[in-house]
């Protein structure tokens, strides 16, 4: 069982973007990550603006917004520094380094500029870290390699999460953790992940209170597999808290408090098990 607590954890960390998000999980006691995957401006704002309070960290996917102008991602900011969150956009790069860079820095979205913390599919190899990083290090950014999916009959297994075990390990000044569905410390290491003396933030997709999957390869578990029995740091949580009708804001506010409590009591329950 990893019993670290987040606050304890801060000082394990240099990357600015992972020292933010343990210090925010503390301070509000989250450990919720809500995920905004809709379609229209107004929606993505009505959503991040009712779930402020309960979430460490909002994902986004700013490349399915329609009528995405430049000056949404300054309400974004202004948000984040309302609520106290930190912003994740799930890109998934996974270029060779130089048009990583050119991506991440570039374009319409200028993603370093904004998203404290970003991340990459280890499939180009260490590259592809390089290339990020010469963008985001200096930004105080932080990366999280895709060690594991949630997906039905993923890819992502074996010899392939080790490998971006070793790659982060080579780069902790800015590969802060990883997506995956379990903690990392121990693979690839002769030791417990308790033993090992690394620390790397879990955020983890596919959670869900009352679906087991979406009919399109999703996977949910619930937050107290996921904390508990898993040992992830961070719930990731999308459709489970903003459901179908995105007007129904008292009701997503209400869903986002009942996984934050869920998460939160998971990770209590872990620390004193
Ligand atoms: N996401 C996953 N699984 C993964 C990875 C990312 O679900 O393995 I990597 C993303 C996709 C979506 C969000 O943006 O997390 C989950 O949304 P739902 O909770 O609505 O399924």
């Amino acid at each position: 069982m990893y019993k670290h607590s987040y606050a304890s954890r801060i000082q394990n960390h240099t990357n600015p973007a992972a020292r933010l998000l343990l210090e925010i999980m503390e301070r509000k006691q989250s450990n919720l990550a809500v995920s905004v995957d809709v379609t229209k401006a107004q929606d993505f704002l009505a959503i991040i603006d009712a779930v402020g309070p309960y979430v460490c960290m909002i994902k986004t996917h700013v490349d399915v917004i329609e009528d995405f102008e430049p000056s949404l991602v300054r309400t974004l900011q202004a948000l984040s520094a309302k609520y106290d969150f930190c912003i994740f956009e799930d890109r998934k790069f996974a270029d060779i380094g130089n048009t990583v860079a050119l991506q991440y820095a570039s374009g319409v979205y200028k993603i370093a500029e904004w998203s404290h913390l970003t991340n990459a599919h280890p499939v180009p190899g260490p590259s592809v870290v390089t290339g990020l990083k010469s963008v985001g290090l200096q930004r105080g950014r932080g990366l999280l390699l895709l060690a594991e999916m949630s997906t039905a009959g993923a890819l992502t297994t074996g010899s392939y999460t080790e490998d971006a075990v070793k790659m982060a390990r080579a780069n902790r000044d800015f590969v802060v953790g990883f997506i995956a569905q379990r903690r990392m410390e121990s693979v690839g290491a002769s030791k417990t992940d308790d033993t090992t003396g690394e620390d790397f933030l879990i955020l983890t997709p596919g959670v869900g209170l009352d679906v087991k999957g979406d009919g399109m390869g999703q996977q949910y578990r619930t937050p107290r597999e996921v904390v508990v029995g898993a040992g992830c740091d961070v719930i990731i949580v999308g459709r489970g808290v903003y459901g179908t009708d995105y007007s129904l804001t008292a009701k997503i506010a209400g869903q986002a408090k009942r996984y934050q409590d869920e998460g939160w009591k998971a990770y209590l329950e872990r620390l004193t098990a």
